[in-house]
């Protein structure tokens, strides 16, 4: 047995209705939705949803994104600024096609834009983007992260000034695809009792453009103290991890992909172990399922998308938010966006 910390006793198996969901971009199609607060402001950094043309598949080619936007506000409810192009593909030298779920941080007066994007020869790095103002615009770096691969970028800062990076997705986001920080260039998944493929994580050197240490995996373990195996398609980790810190403890969300469920687990240290807890937002229109939360005047807020704006066209999303909310222990209250 792992040490880990005990699955909590509220845990909701039944979804609430939230108090009210805040629409957050109409003008363009949005997703996957990071939010942090920069100098008292709430910023946005989603994907960039159009209408490529590419027919559906299962390794997601229809996400054909091009480019990001953010978008802030300076209060809830209040009006959401779209600060236009903050970074193209076309200004990425090394990049190929399919600009994924971004992030972003700050240090000092510096902004950094994480993405994912597909180099040239179709294999997912994490790439990154320096810029002077956190709206952008942002300059891309010459090459990816050296050591990273696979997609979905979320980084989070501790209370102690550091970063932590944690990435990775299956299926189209090619974690599968790598073994020991090796690109093997084909699938390979543990067997069906097994223990999950996992997130990974590294901390971000001084320079916040490169690991300062290899990868490693997050792992996310049962009731009973075991990981979760890869036939647990309930629980298990596919894509969107997210990491955010509540009364000293450090939560990992995460998207169960083909079950579409936002999960979370909790640790007692960045590098985890976690310990699975429960669902905290059920399935959204639209296949995919992506969020991030993060505080804000004293309350805490889930950003999300659903397909609701396109009439369910699964690669035309929007990005909305909602109060999330806690149990006295610690635990979250789960949400079905949809619920009256
Ligand atoms: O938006 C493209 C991909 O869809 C993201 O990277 C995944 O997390 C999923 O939302």
């Amino acid at each position: 047995k792992m040490d880990g910390i005990e699955t909590l006793s509220i845990s909701d198996t039944t979804a609430v209705s939230p108090d009210k969901v805040y629409p957050l971009t109409s003008d363009l199609f949005t997703a996957d939705p990071s939010a942090h607060v920069f100098n008292g402001r709430l910023y946005v950094y989603p994907s960039h949803d159009f209408e490529s043309g590419i027919p559906e598949d299962d390794l997601g080619s229809h996400f054909n994104m091009m480019d990001y936007h953010v978008f802030s506000m300076d209060s809830v409810g209040g009006k959401v600024t779209d600060h236009g192009l903050a970074l193209h593909i076309d200004n990425v030298p090394w990049a190929g096609r399919q600009m994924w779920a971004p992030d972003a941080a700050k240090k000092g007066d510096d902004y950094f834009l994480y993405f994912p994007v597909k180099d040239k020869d179709d294999i997912f790095r994490i790439g990154v983007a320096t810029g002077k103002n956190p709206e952008g615009p942002f300059s891309a770096l010459e090459k990816p992260i050296g050591g990273s691969y696979s997609m979905d970028p979320a980084v989070f800062m501790d209370d102690d000034g550091k970063y932590y990076m944690y990435f990775g997705g299956i299926w189209g986001g090619q974690l599968q695809k790598w073994d020991n920080g090796k690109y093997i260039g084909e699938d390979k998944y543990p067997e069906a009792d097994e223990p999950a493929l996992s997130p990974k994580m590294a901390m971000l050197a001084e320079d916040m453009v490169s690991f300062a240490e290899e990868p490693r995996d997050v792992v996310v373990l049962d009731e009973k103290g075991k990981p979760i195996v890869t036939s647990d398609n309930d629980r298990r980790f596919f894509e969107a991890a997210w990491v955010h810190k509540y009364k000293n403890r450090y939560y990992l969300s995460y998207s169960t992909g083909d079950t579409h469920k936002i999960v979370y687990a909790i640790g007692d240290s960045p590098y985890g172990p976690f310990t699975y807890q429960g669902v905290l937002l059920d399935p959204v229109l639209g296949w995919t399922n992506h969020h991030s939360i993060v505080e804000y005047n004293g309350k805490w807020w889930l950003f999300f998308h659903d397909s609701s704006l396109s009439g369910g066209k699964t690669h035309l999303r929007s990005v909305k938010m909602t109060e999330l909310k806690y149990h006295p222990d610690g635990s979250i209250q789960r949400i079905n966006a949809y619920v009256e």
